[in-house]
């Protein structure tokens, strides 16, 4: 008996095992090896997750990490989710995924764990594009020609993922007047160097400490503060009017339920007056995005912002979709923002993540395509911003192992790619 002929790509195993996150917690980390390539990847973990996210599923095993062990979705990959993707074409990711979301059976993954199927979906994407073998990119969307996007990055930390009083827990610098994201990313690098001499001729070195994404934790409590600084750093390093600013305020991270108030520089706000302030900022700091202004089911006060803002900012929600067709579609209906953002982890494959795009796209929404908090050295969102065109990528300070992985994947793409590269940055 003859063996049955060997078709390229086909899954011959799925593994998987725990490594350590950026914040040293356990992740989920997969294999899929097929009949002509092996392709590996990681999942991310956040601080300030939306409520409505898929679930990670952790151990709870007090005893191991603290209850954060992810042994059990190791399990699920192993024992349940490999056997079944047995056969199957590692380029079929719908089929992939759809498999895995009918194993799992719940709306939220968080049975067989969002971080087990996220983890194997994005490994397949990987293996097929080693069997093709094309760049991840290209495999994941093939085009004529690719825009880079504008890096977002976060240089002063605060919120959850600093040790300081800010509310607000992200201040972004997007370099959009660069020519290239290889530009791009200079610039934020230099922007980044000033903003540390700045923080430590006006606050001391312990200043410069960073955060869970590599920005500044600053001592700082006021937000005017947080966005002086980095406007100064922006002017002392010659790139005033090429670089702009943003913020991600997270705001269900500072919004009090039973009073219906924000806690934000030391005052107690209603939605309007945070909306007034929010305008205030944005006239004064010519912010070109602001990202969760309102907590995650203020639909209709991220509207009234955005009707006041929107057509020179974007107002990006994050927490408020999740990166879930079902709200967005809500959030389109009513004109809640003009951007989203979009997080793998959030929905838990990379076909639902690559669906949440193309409805976003349809919308004309601008699309952020984002990392997490708590990462890995694994760059897949370098090449799924690339493959989509989307108009910024969010991932961090250029610090850290784990956010500059994503910045020098992006500079690999950007050579290869050669003249076949266009910039998002023309855009603003
Ligand atoms: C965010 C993210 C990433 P976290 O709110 O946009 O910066 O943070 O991963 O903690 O949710
Ligand atoms: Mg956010």
């Amino acid at each position: 008996m003859g063996s049955l002929p060997r078709v390229p790509g086909t899954i011959i195993a799925v593994k998987a095992r725990q490594v350590l996150d950026s914040r040293g917690n356990p992740t989920v980390e997969a294999e899929v090896l097929t009949t002509s390539s092996v392709g590996r990847a990681s999942v991310p973990s956040g601080a300030s997750t939306g409520t409505h996210e898929a679930v990670e599923l952790r151990d709870g095993d007090e005893k191991r990490f603290h209850g954060k062990g992810v042994l059990k979705a190791v399990h699920n990959v192993n024992e349940k989710i490999g056997p079944r993707l047995k056969g199957l074409d590692s380029g079929d990711q719908q089929k992939i995924d759809r498999l895995m979301i009918g194993l799992d059976g719940t709306a939220n993954k968080g049975k067989i764990g969002a971080n087990a199927i996220l983890a194997v979906s994005m490994a397949s994407a990987r293996a097929a594009a080693n069997s093709e073998p094309k760049s991840l990119f290209s495999h994941l969307r093939e085009a004529r020609n690719y825009t880079l996007p504008v890096p977002m990055m976060n240089v002063i930390n605060g919120g959850e993922h600093a040790g300081n009083e800010l509310a607000i827990q992200e201040f972004l610098i997007e370099p959009v007047g660069a020519k290239s994201c290889t530009e791009a990313i200079r610039m934020g690098s230099e922007v980044y160097q000033s903003l540390k001499s700045v923080l430590i001729s006006k606050y001391g070195r312990s200043a410069i400490n960073v955060g869970d994404e590599g920005g500044f934790a600053p001592p700082l409590r006021m937000t005017r503060d947080a966005l002086s600084a980095l406007a100064e750093a922006i002017h002392k390093s010659g790139h005033g009017g090429k670089v702009r600013m943003g913020v991600d305020a997270a705001a269900s991270t500072f919004y009090d339920e039973k009073s219906e108030h924000y806690r934000i520089d030391g005052k107690e706000l209603k939605s309007d007056r945070l909306e007034d302030y929010y305008v205030s900022l944005k006239d004064e700091y010519d912010l070109l995005t602001i990202e969760d202004p309102f907590h995650e089911e203020a639909f209709d006060a991220f509207a009234s912002l955005t009707k006041r803002v929107g057509r020179g900012t974007q107002v990006i929600g994050d927490d408020i979709y999740v990166t879930n067709v079902k709200r967005m579609r809500k959030g389109i209906e009513k004109e809640a923002t003009n951007a989203v953002l979009i997080k793998l982890n959030q929905i838990g494959t990379v076909s639902e993540t690559e669906e949440a795009i193309e409805l976003a796209q349809k919308a004309k929404w601008s699309v952020a395509v984002s990392h997490r908090s708590g990462e890995t050295e694994d760059p897949f969102i370098a090449h799924l911003a690339t493959a989509f065109a989307s108009e910024f990528i969010k991932t961090g300070a250029p610090a850290r192992g784990e956010r500059v992985a994503k910045y020098n994947e992006l500079l690999r793409i950007e050579e290869e790619l050669g003249s076949k590269a266009l910039y998002a940055g023309r855009k603003f």
